[in-house]
């Protein structure tokens, strides 16, 4: 039986990883933060098999204890301060945990695997937010990194010390250039599951106005469940390597309302939305479009959800949770 040390486990991607390894027969350790993390009853009802352990990304003598206790063949490292626009007024906060973070894990990583550093795989969750104000067009692999976040700044840290890992110690490491990935899991701070819940929300009579910022930008959108697929099959390579995951098609925010509001009964969503100069950010990334092309020939990975079917997949959740919430 492999076993699996998953880092932000409590998160979206946490929980679809933990549900595709143990679906694989894998013994999965989730690493929590905090004492009392409010988050451990959600990942108890939805995989009650995760082993939970404590530890943080910035203590690196628990996740020293927290390997010996696994004793993974795979850690996944999903954990990071995760929201864009909390970057700029918590910049020392999100280096440390987003960037510095990586660092302590693949330090710790490589001194428990001692002399054999074949013995542990390792995978981070890098993020198309890394190229920023782009290059090119579609993003690939090899494309020139430009961060426009202390998000993105601290994301190329992580990535580049990985490949760094890799070359220098010859860690089986690899890096997920992940693009926006959404499920009805999305924390409601992120734009799909704001529109989403915000649709229900309006079409149940519970709210009248969405309040957005740049609706303008542009998003390479692919649903969650079809992403964890490909971290978990770059660690089943024989070598690691860096991956864009992408559908390869982007859409605006506006699209999106679109989608939405019609898939909820709703004509015209201008007459919904607001701007908030509050939601605008001090440097946007404007276009986002991933070229998947080499996950689709090395891993064999492809996404099988389209950007209408997520935003209508996350409508509907959110029309049956927002009913249910408000007993209408
Ligand atoms: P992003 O996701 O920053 O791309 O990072 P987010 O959904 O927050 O923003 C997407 C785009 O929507 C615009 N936008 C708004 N965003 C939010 N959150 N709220 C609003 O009201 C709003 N109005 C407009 C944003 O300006 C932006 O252009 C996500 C995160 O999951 C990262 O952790 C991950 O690395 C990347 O995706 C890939």
């Amino acid at each position: 039986m492999k076993r699996a040390l998953i880092t932000g486990v409590t998160g979206q991607d946490g929980l679809y990883l933990s549900e595709l390894l143990i679906s694989k027969g894998y013994e999965v350790y989730g690493l929590v933060r905090g004492q009392n993390n409010p988050k451990l009853g959600l990942l108890a009802a939805t995989v009650p098999e995760v082993r939970v352990l404590t530890g943080d990304l910035m203590d690196m003598s628990s996740l020293l204890r927290a390997l010996h206790a696994a004793e993974p063949d795979e850690v996944y490292n999903l954990g990071a301060i995760s929201f864009v626009a909390y970057s700029w007024e918590n910049a020392h906060l999100t280096t440390d945990v987003t960037g510095k973070g990586v660092l302590n894990l693949l330090e710790a990583v490589r001194l428990y695997s001692r002399d054999d550093l074949t013995r542990v795989r390792f995978y981070q969750a890098s993020s198309s937010e890394m190229f920023g104000k782009v290059q090119e067009v579609p993003q690939r692999e090899t494309t020139l990194l430009w961060p426009r976040s202390p998000y993105g700044v601290a994301k190329v840290f992580g990535h580049h010390m990985t490949i760094n890992y890799r070359e220098s110690y010859g860690l089986h490491a690899s890096s997920g250039i992940l693009f926006n990935h959404e499920s009805p899991r999305r924390g409601p701070e992120f734009v799909t599951r704001k529109v989403s819940q915000a649709v229900a929300r309006i079409r149940l009579g519970l709210q009248d106005r969405i309040a957005l910022g740049n609706i303008d930008a542009k998003r390479d959108w692919g649903f969650a469940g079809d992403y964890v697929e490909a971290m978990w099959r770059m660690l089943q390579q024989p070598h690691g390597d860096d991956y864009v995951v992408a559908t390869g098609s982007t859409h605006s925010i506006r699209d999106l309302l679109e989608v939405a509001f019609t898939h909820a009964g709703l004509d015209d969503w201008q007459r919904y939305v607001v701007q908030d100069e509050r939601f605008m950010r001090p440097a946007e990334v404007d276009l986002l479009v991933g070229d998947p092309s080499k996950a689709r020939s090395v891993l064999g990975w492809e996404p099988t959800v389209s950007f209408d079917e997520l935003v209508r997949m996350m409508v509907d959740h959110d029309l049956i949770e927002q009913r249910a919430l408000a007993g209408v």
